[in-house]
């Protein structure tokens, strides 16, 4: 008995240590205990940030830029005598193709995309690398470009917010601004809070060819860090900048990404005609890190038939839950609120009022009527309130919550220890709702090591509470 209870505080200290570091985004609405029981208390939320590199598609242009279709010799980087080197899209052990741009990357030798050599100079080579998701996603950390080559001498970032229809320039590169983009160079480091839109062109990622010297970063760290300090300590900052700047958001949301490769490295003020073969781009690696934009409605993002989609809670719909279900339109459509409560609001879509009950609505009192949809008239401000909570409990309980009975069971369990050491009037009401869902956890562990029902009884219950609820269970 002692062995399981210290099992328990084992597991409940570990979750709500995880549950702790993990903020509370990663869950929409969960069940919590107040002064009227157990009620629904619904919350922003939004999916894991992940590698996006897995979910894209990538496009080449112009086309036959990708190398070895003729097979064509090429110079070595370091070298440009040793041009033995060949790029053939026949054989695999010769190919570069661009699906080496995302493999995994550690291995030595790395695997590359490579593109023809500067062999019509001096036309210039310029080649695109589109990559697109199909879908709105929200950039979370620095892209990261790794060059087997030498960096490009000129190259442009862009982003698109509408599928590829129109392009910005997200940062420009260049190992002379002023000559490349007739921009003064300048660093993110040089940005402000009034400024942190800006665009522009940085030389420190254009030059050298030594082994540490190989990425072109965009920053997207740095540019958090404007808002929330050096080392992102204070993100509550940053939240509350993206809840009320819509721009902001854009800013790191995209759908599309290019590349535009506008100059290769040529390590010199001249390019020597003569050893064309040595300049052409090459890639290793793409880091690109995010998360599906589900504008606070959801937590999961599916990958189903090579469409990304968020899995919408709070009544919503469609690919970025960007609007209420069909019958849940009793006020507009809102994005979560970055903001934790009482602050912010996860904004969930409320039941539509039929016309008939709106005329009703003129004449009697709504509570008196249909008292289900009454909740239609609470401003918004309070969707996340408890009360809120409790009258939305109609909706159905997701997979990934509790059965509510077992829940009680093991909430009751949970209780009797809180008397018992005179603990639950110590701990705010924050860690009440993170103990509710280590409880949920251990419902989930139970279930796993199926319990049979004899031992579940003979340790839980204590006060023989649970044995009347076991048996309206028929358990
Ligand atoms: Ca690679």
């Amino acid at each position: 008995m002692y062995l399981f209870l210290v099992l328990n505080f084992h597991t409940l200290w570990m979750t709500l240590s995880t549950a702790m570091q993990h903020g509370h985004y990663d869950v929409c609405k969960m069940q919590t205990m107040s002064d009227d029981g157990l009620i629904w208390e619904y919350m922003a939320c939004q999916p894991e940030s992940v590698d996006m590199t897995q979910y894209l598609k990538v496009k080449i242009e112009p086309p036959n830029s990708t190398c070895g279709d003729p097979p064509e010799p090429f110079c070595a980087m370091g070298n440009p005598y040793m041009c033995n080197n060949e790029c053939d899209a026949s054989t695999r052990e010769l190919a570069h193709p661009p699906e080496l741009m995302f493999d995994f990357e550690g291995r030595n030798p790395s695997t590359f995309w490579q593109s023809i050599t500067w062999k019509h100079y001096p036309s210039p080579l310029q080649i695109n690398i589109t990559l697109s998701w199909n879908k709105t996603i929200e950039l979370t950390n620095n892209i990261a470009i790794t060059f087997e080559s030498g960096r490009p001498e000129k190259m442009i970032l862009e982003k698109s917010l509408d599928y590829g229809r129109t392009w910005q320039p997200y940062q420009f590169y260049a190992a002379d601004c002023l000559d490349a983009f007739r921009m003064e160079p300048k660093s993110v480091k040089d940005l402000s809070h009034n400024t942190v839109l800006d665009i522009i062109c940085t030389e420190e990622y254009s030059t050298g060819y030594a082994a540490h010297a190989k990425t072109i970063s965009f920053e997207i760290k740095d540019r958090f860090a404007i808002f929330a300090g050096p080392r992102l300590h204070n993100m509550a900052s940053l939240y509350s900048q993206l809840d009320t700047t819509k721009n902001l958001r854009d800013f790191f949301t995209v759908t599309d990404l290019r590349i535009r490769l506008l100059k290769p490295a040529t390590g010199a003020t001249f390019v020597d005609e003569r050893n064309l073969g040595r300049y052409f781009y090459a890639i290793s690696d793409v880091k690109i890190h995010g998360r599906c934009k589900c504008n606070l409605h959801a937590n999961t993002c599916n990958f189903i038939n090579t469409r990304l989609s968020c899995e919408c809670e709070h009544n919503t719909t469609g690919q970025d839950c960007e609007r209420c279900k069909k019958n849940f339109q009793g006020q507009a459509w809102s994005p979560g609120s970055y903001l934790t409560i009482p602050k912010g609001t996860a904004n969930i879509c409320v039941a539509s009022i039929p016309s008939t009950v709106q005329d009703k609505k003129k004449k009697q009192p709504i509570t008196a009527v249909f008292p289900k949809l009454a909740h239609s008239t609470v401003p918004p401000a309070q969707v996340s309130s408890h009360k809120r909570g409790r009258r939305s409990s109609i909706h159905t309980v997701p997979r990934s919550h509790c059965v509510l009975n077992h829940h009680t069971v093991l909430t009751d369990f949970i209780s009797s220890i809180y008397n018992l050491y005179h603990f639950l009037f110590l701990l705010p009401k924050t860690y009440i709702t993170l103990i509710n869902r280590a409880v949920c956890i251990i419902v989930k562990m139970s279930n796993h090591l199926h319990l049979d029902h004899e031992t579940t009884r003979r340790y839980f219950d204590g006060n023989g509470e649970v044995s009347k609820v076991l048996k309206s269970l028929h358990i």
